[in-house]
């Protein structure tokens, strides 16, 4: 009799416990088969080039980046807020790139942003920060001082050349030809000047060509023509 009870006082106890175990790690939400499949972490991205605040011209390749604890299913890049291109990728690439040739005399010049949304395959989204550029597609100004087109001067004598050019992202070189000769190049100025010995008699012609410093490296010229008599 006694023996039996206590069997049924080990049972009971043993049972107990048992429960008590179930209870503590299925309540501290160690593992649950539903929890271990879910993913709740966002991708994270980037725009990795251009780097930010760069001055950009013409065909420029955009680069994103992005990276998971699962996987990246797709890859976004936007200017301002257009979509530019959307690259998908396969179940398991925790870690991708994407590249797009962004032409950017599709966009007036002057500021503009470049961000990435990168996707996972539970449908997390990840957004980059917004990096600022700025487009210019425009050649700068460049004036021809003196001589002034259409003069005279006398064979021999000493002529100052001078010109002056100006752009919104700043003036790389300012470079003077004579009769299509280069003979002088200034850099990182937004003037130049010059002297040249009037020769020989007849009708000269004196260029002045302005690059500018975007990556495009776009260029104006200005002609003008001198009698030597
Ligand atoms: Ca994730
Ligand atoms: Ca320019």
């Amino acid at each position: 009799m006694v023996a039996r009870l206590m069997r049924s006082f080990v049972r009971s106890l043993f049972l107990y416990i048992l429960i008590l175990i179930i209870v503590s790690y299925v309540g501290a939400g160690k593992v649950t088969p539903t929890e271990a499949l879910s993913d709740s972490l966002a991708p994270a991205t980037a725009i990795s080039s251009p780097s930010k605040n760069s001055i950009v011209s013409g065909n420029v390749s955009v680069q994103a980046v992005a990276n998971d604890n699962v996987d990246v299913a797709k890859l976004e890049i936007y200017a301002d807020d257009s979509l530019l291109s959307t690259t998908n990728y396969a179940t398991g690439s925790a870690s991708v790139s994407a590249t797009y040739y962004w032409d950017t005399r599709t966009s007036v010049d002057g500021f503009h942003t470049l961000s990435s949304k990168a996707f996972d395959s539970a449908g997390n989204i990840g957004t980059s920060s917004t990096e600022a550029m700025t487009v210019d597609n425009t050649p700068p100004q460049v004036v021809l001082t003196n001589p002034q087109t259409g003069s005279t001067v006398r064979r021999n004598s000493s002529i100052s050349i001078t010109a002056n050019a100006s752009d919104s992202s700043g003036i790389f070189s300012i470079a003077f030809l004579i009769d299509n000769q280069m003979v002088k190049t200034c850099y990182q100025t937004l003037s130049c000047q010059t002297t040249w010995l009037a020769f020989p008699r007849g009708v000269h012609t004196i260029g002045a060509i302005a690059v500018d410093r975007s990556p495009g490296a776009n260029k104006s010229s200005t002609i003008s023509t001198l009698t030597v008599k």
